[in-house]
C-alpha cells in the first residue's frame, strides 16, 4: 500500500469505483459538476484549480466570457461539487505596474504552501508566460513577478521546498498553440527567481504511447506519496481533425523529482465522453487540479473537459502508482 505524504481531507468528494470497471481513473457520475454557466458572463468553466480551505474548498476558475476573454475567478463551495463563482475576477494587487496590465490569464494551479494559498497561471506578458500570486483568504491576491521569460505554459509548483528550493514544472511554448512540448523543473530559493532548470521528461513518438507524441505537460500539483512524487499530466497527440489531449501519470523521484521513475505508456483518462469529446474545443480532458486524502488513499481530479465545462473523475493513490508501474514508458525508453 502506497501512502499519500500530506494531510486528511475527511470530507473529499467521492464515488467508489463502479462494479465491473477496470480503468484507473472513474468518472464522477453527475458530470460535469461546473456547466457553461458558472457565472453571470461566462461562455465557458473549466481548467481550473481547487484546495481544502476552510471547512470545505475553495479555488480559481478559468471563465471564458461571452466576448471570449480568458480571465480567473474566485469560487468557493461546501462539498467540492457544488461551486459559487464570484462574476468579478481575481482582485489581483502589488504587481509591478509594468507587468499588471491584464492581456489575458488562465489555466490555473493552486497549492497550500507554509501558511498560503499559492496560485500559478498562464500569464499574457507579450505572449504567455507563468503569472504567480499568493492568497490567505480567496479575496486578495498578491502578484509576485512572472516566473519566467515568455514563452511558457502550465506552471505547476510543489507543495513544499525540495532540498531547500522552491520547485516549479513548466512547459514551455510559442506563442500560438504550440505544436511541441516537453516538462521541465526550474528551482527558487524565493519564488522570484528561478534558475538550475532541468528536464524532466518529452514527447514519446512510437505506437507503444503514440497519445503522447505532440506535447506533455504538467497537471495538478505533485502528489507527495512514499513512493515518489506522482504527476498527473497530459499528453497531446495531433490529428487530422486537430490535438486530442489525454491524461496520464508519472512518479518522480523525492529528493530529486526531475527524475522519472515510472511513466504511464498507456492513458489513464482520455475523451471519450460526449462532453468531453464535444464542445468549444472537442477531444481534450485537461487536469489542473488533485484533491489527495493522506487517510484513505482517495484522490479526486478536477479537469476540464473539451474547453468548456467541468469534470471530475476518481481514482486512488494504489490504482495509480500499480497502473504506472504496470504500464511503463521508462522500461521501453
Ligand atoms: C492548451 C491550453 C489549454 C487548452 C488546450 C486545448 O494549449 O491553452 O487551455 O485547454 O490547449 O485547447
Amino acid at each position: 500500500m502506497a501512502k499519500i505524504i500530506g494531510s486528511a481531507i475527511p470530507n473529499l468528494p467521492w464515488e467508489d469505483k463502479p462494479q465491473g470497471y477496470t480503468d484507473p481513473v472513474w468518472r464522477y457520475s453527475k458530470n460535469p459538476i461546473i456547466g457553461r454557466n458558472g457565472n453571470k458572463r461566462s461562455n465557458s468553466v473549466f481548467n481550473s484549480a481547487v484546495v481544502p480551505f476552510e471547512d470545505g474548498f475553495a479555488g480559481v476558475f478559468r471563465c471564458d466570457s461571452r466576448s471570449i476573454s480568458m480571465d480567473l475567478f474566485a469560487g468557493r463551495s461546501d462539498d467540492g461539487l457544488n461551486w459559487k463563482i464570484e462574476d468579478d475576477s481575481l482582485n489581483l494587487v502589488g504587481a509591478d505596474p509594468e507587468i499588471a496590465p491584464n492581456q489575458y490569464r488562465y489555466d490555473a494551479r493552486i497549492i497550500p504552501l507554509e501558511g498560503k494559498y499559492y496560485v500559478t497561471w498562464c500569464n499574457g506578458y507579450h505572449g504567455p508566460t507563468i503569472g504567480v500570486a499568493w492568497t490567505e483568504d480567496f479575496k486578495t491576491f498578491h502578484q509576485l513577478e512572472n516566473a519566467f521569460l515568455p514563452y511558457n505554459r502550465n506552471g505547476v509548483l510543489f507543495p513544499r521546498k525540495v532540498g531547500g528550493m522552491y520547485m516549479m514544472l513548466s512547459r514551455p511554448s510559442d506563442t500560438g498553440h504550440t505544436p511541441f512540448g516537453d516538462i521541465y523543473l526550474s528551482q527558487s530559493k524565493d519564488l522570484e527567481f528561478w534558475g538550475r532548470h532541468r528536464f524532466v521528461f518529452g514527447t514519446y513518438r512510437g505506437n507503444e504511447s503514440a497519445w503522447q507524441s505532440t506535447k506533455v505537460g504538467p497537471g495538478p500539483a505533485p502528489i507527495e506519496t512514499d513512493e515518489g512524487w506522482l504527476l498527473i499530466y497530459h499528453g497531446v497527440l495531433t490529428t487530422c481533425n486537430g490535438f486530442v489531449y489525454r491524461m496520464g501519470c508519472a512518479l518522480l523521484d523525492l529528493d530529486e523529482p526531475w527524475k522519472v521513475l515510472h511513466r504511464t505508456s498507456d492513458y489513464i483518462l482520455a475523451p471519450w465522453e460526449l462532453y468531453e469529446c464535444v464542445g468549444d474545443v472537442p477531444n481534450v480532458t485537461f487536469p489542473c487540479a488533485a484533491l489527495a486524502d493522506a487517510d484513505t488513499g482517495r484522490i479526486a481530479i478536477y479537469y476540464g473537459c473539451a474547453d468548456t465545462v467541468t469534470g471530475l473523475a476518481f481514482t486512488t493513490v494504489d490504482e495509480l502508482i500499480s497502473f504506472t508501474k504496470e504500464h511503463d514508458l521508462q522500461k521501453i525508453l
